[in-house]
């Protein structure tokens, strides 16, 4: 399988996120892409793709003009007022507030950003653009004629939604690419997130439509981020009630039970008539993950790629999370094994 991959992602490089009331260094660390290309390079070879430039046009068919304006211009309105320091929101929009009247940066920065695990600095645009169009040259070469392809994004995207960034993510590179299919003329997408975290930014997107499937699995938002949304009962609205499916499962699940929500999964997907899938490929439902509560082997990923490989659809896998750095490379590459793997019978 072919793998797209740009060295820019290192440009996203946070000290630290927050987590209940602590200041720790963040989870979300180039040295993860990083592993995920050697192992890549290991099992499939040294030849990676570097992603083509597609500006912000496909940007802004699934996020609002003001989210990427406010992304791609913010480091210098922010660093003249601030200096070099890593940027988060220390307030945010009260419900029914008049929001956007303030012309204070850090205020904006609030109305934009949904938690503490995301901040801006002064490579996070170049980062965050590479990262789209690491996706968008990996949609590129599926809709060329290639069954599949790996889109090495970092960082990841499947929690920022229309309007919204947070959760390590910025722009949504799985929504992107799920948008550019549609664009070039396939009548139905799904997206299927296997990330531990509900795709609350997919969702949001697409949440109003039927063209686009979302199907998440995940750890149940009870407990876990994102918390407000990833619930069984958010079915989408409008001409998108019925495309949107949540699958949340406890803390402690393995693979007998992770498996038959995959099964479930992908028998939406088949009925749903999709005609070319997105994978939101996170690893953090694997045991060993620091963030997590899920309980996946390493041997369970290349169970989970044959089995999307049965739906027989062309296929981009968009990188998301997964924190395990020892064996984040393993997961990845045994899920894209897998698949190839199932293709092939
Ligand atoms: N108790 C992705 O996997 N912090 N994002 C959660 C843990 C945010 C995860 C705090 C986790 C975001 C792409
Ligand atoms: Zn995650």
């Amino acid at each position: 399988m072919k793998t797209v991959y740009s060295p820019l992602h290192a440009l996203q490089d946070a000290e630290a996120e927050f987590i209940r009331g602590k200041r720790v260094p963040s989870f979300e660390m180039p040295r993860r892409a990083e592993l995920v290309l050697a192992q890549v390079k290991h099992v499939f070879g040294d030849e990676t793709i570097e992603p083509r430039d597609f500006g912000t046009e496909p940007l802004v068919k699934v996020h609002d003009e003001a989210l990427v304006a406010f992304l791609s211009t913010f480091w210098d309105r922010w660093s003249a007022e601030n200096g070099p320091v890593d940027a988060f929101p220390n307030a945010w929009p009260p419900p029914r507030s008049h929001r956007l009247r303030t012309q204070r940066i850090g205020a904006e920065l609030g109305r934009f950003c949904i938690d503490m695990s995301s901040p801006i600095m002064e490579g996070t645009w170049r980062a965050v653009s590479a990262s789209a169009n690491v996706a968008l040259t990996a949609q590129a070469l599926v809709a060329g004629g290639e069954r599949a392809a790996f889109a090495l994004c970092r960082p990841p995207g499947h929690h920022a939604g229309r309007d919204y960034f947070g959760g390590y993510c910025f722009i949504n590179n799985a929504a992107v690419a799920a948008q550019a299919f549609r664009d070039q003329g396939a009548a139905r997408v799904a997206v299927l997130d296997v990330d531990y975290h509900h795709g609350n930014g997919t969702q949001d997107i697409f949440y109003g439509r039927n063209d686009i499937l979302t199907v998440s699995i995940h750890a149940d938002p009870i407990l876990e981020y994102p918390y407000y949304t990833g619930y069984a009962d958010e079915a989408g609205e409008g001409d998108g009630h019925g495309f949107n499916l949540n699958l949340p499962l406890p803390w402690g699940t393995r693979f007998d039970a992770y498996g038959e929500a995959l099964d479930v999964s992908l028998s939406r997907i088949a009925s749903f008539g999709a005609e070319a899938l997105v994978i939101s490929l996170g690893v953090d439902t694997f045991d060993g993950d620091p963030i997590s509560k899920f309980k996946l082997r390493n041997a369970d990923f290349s169970t989970i790629g044959r089995a999307i490989a049965r739906l027989g659809l062309p296929t981009v896998f968009i990188m998301e999370g997964g924190y395990a750095v020892a064996d984040i490379g393993i997961n990845v590459v045994n899920t894209l094994s897998g698949f190839e793997d199932g293709f092939a019978k």
